[in-house]
């Protein structure tokens, strides 16, 4: 197995319940590298993207309820990127499943999720779970230039008389 990349998002319970330092140091246990990492405000349009293929779901307006901090009162999420052999097989395994009754009780879903009265699984965590899925989310998630590596090709663009925010 080669080298990969894979996308870890602590979700709003996570921060609320001051879990990100706990799934730091799991995460560590597996001896992967991070090589990105930042707290990002989540809005509609970034849970849209990220969870596009479950727009179907009865549970869809719930989850980007639930992304965009809305269950919480807490619209922080801390976005990782981690490499490394099979990082995305081994950031799952740590994770547990899905659900968090079903998953391992000693995965940081089996031992922090719950399941919400309307039936969402607050789940503390998300992980890529293939590698197409790992780059879509990565390119969401990150710029280039905030991934220590350059994982995917990229190209330099000239914006003119763009306006952005500088320190005063
Ligand atoms: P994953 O996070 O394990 O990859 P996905 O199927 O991608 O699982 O679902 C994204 C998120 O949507 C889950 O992490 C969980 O919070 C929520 N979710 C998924 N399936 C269900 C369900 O059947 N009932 C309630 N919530 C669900
Ligand atoms: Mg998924």
């Amino acid at each position: 197995m080669a080298k990969e990349s894979t996308l870890i998002i602590v979700k709003p319970d996570g921060l609320k319940k001051s879990l990100t330092g706990n799934v730091l140091s799991r995460l560590s246990e597996t001896k992967l590298k991070i090589i990105a990492a930042k707290v990002v405000k989540v809005d509609k349009e970034l849970a849209d993207k990220h969870y596009q293929h479950l727009k179907s779901e009865t549970f869809y307006p719930e989850l980007t309820k639930y992304i965009t901090g809305q269950i919480h009162g807490e619209n922080r999420v801390m976005a990782l990127v981690y490499w490394g052999e099979d990082a995305i097989k081994k950031v799952r395994a740590l994770a547990g499943a899905t659900n968090p009754e079903e998953a391992e009780p000693v995965s940081i879903r089996g031992a922090y999720g719950r399941i919400l009265t309307s039936g969402l699984f607050e789940n503390v965590i998300h992980a890529s779970s293939n590698s197409a899925e790992a780059e879509r989310e990565i390119k969401l998630w990150f710029k280039p230039d905030e991934i220590v590596y350059e994982l995917f090709p990229f190209k330099e663009e000239t914006v003119k008389d763009a306006t952005r925010r500088v320190w005063i």
